[in-house]
């Protein structure tokens, strides 16, 4: 009994949040003065926590000046749902900073079957950490596969900033495709409907969204592409849904403003 309700749950957590699944990269600050930066990489529903989804970091690296920084990852197993036995992987990164500058900050991830949405899902994800003091080198794009290039400067944001983004697809702007924002809630924040976990912008025909951030904390930007390869599972052949994520975070109002 109590095994089949566990079943008919994770159906319907399944099925109700099948939509919007992110990449979580998140840099332990987005502005640092260390020689060595903590990272963590988690494929996951990050405005409702959970569940979590198995990937492999296939690639990855700290771009600076032209220059790809290695990244040391350790593997940790967690609950793929609250009370879950099943485990899934998330990742701990060690970044050593050299010098001064902007580190842009990705990892692609293993392909994801989607067994809700009968396809593949590939996020490649990205975030920045400027060391030092020193601003210079974030509008560059890092010719990733599907990349979301800031327009805005990705790092120092109060909240109510608007975040301005350009999203590229093998190195082209994405005319009209469809961006999902979502918080990394912490707090068990309960949005009053599902609309509100998962909000959505558009890009325009250059490929560039525009979004308002409402609070303080880490959000993620997530623009759904298309055209990855074909794979195949069990000798059928699939789809692979291309993504591009960013993380951002935006620091609280200070105390005394109105
Ligand atoms: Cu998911």
């Amino acid at each position: 009994m109590k095994k089949l309700l566990t079943a008919a749950i994770t159906l319907l957590t399944a099925s109700t949040s099948a939509e919007a699944h992110f990449l979580l990269l998140k840099p332990q600050n987005d502005i640092v003065n260390s020689r060595e930066i903590r990272l963590t990489a988690k494929f996951t529903h990050p405005m409702e926590g959970s569940p979590n989804m198995p990937f492999r970091i296939d690639r990855s690296g700290a771009v600076i000046n032209g220059r790809t920084l290695p990244i040391e990852w350790k593997e940790k197993k967690i609950a793929a749902a609250p009370g879950s036995k099943e485990k899934v992987p998330m990742y701990i990164g060690k970044l050593k900073i050299h010098r001064p500058g902007v580190y842009q900050i990705f990892v692609v991830p293993s392909a994801y079957f989607e067994p809700a949405e009968q396809k593949f899902i590939r996020q490649i994800t990205k975030v920045y950490v400027e060391a030092f003091g020193l601003e210079e080198g974030w509008q560059k794009p890092i010719g990733l596969k599907a990349e979301i290039v800031p327009v805005t400067r990705p790092f120092g944001l109060w909240e109510g900033n608007t975040f301005v983004g350009r999203v590229l697809f093998n190195g082209k702007p994405a005319a009209n495709i469809r961006v999902e924002v979502e918080y990394y809630n912490k707090e068990g924040i309960k949005p009053p409907n599902q609309a509100l976990v998962t909000q959505v912008v558009q890009t325009d025909e250059n490929g560039y969204f525009i979004y308002t951030i409402p609070w303080s904390g880490w959000w993620g930007f997530s623009a759904i592409g298309r055209g990855g390869k074909k794979r195949y599972r069990d000798g059928k052949l699939y789809p692979v849904e291309l993504d591009a994520v960013l993380w951002i975070k935006a620091y609280p109002k200070p105390g005394g403003v109105k």
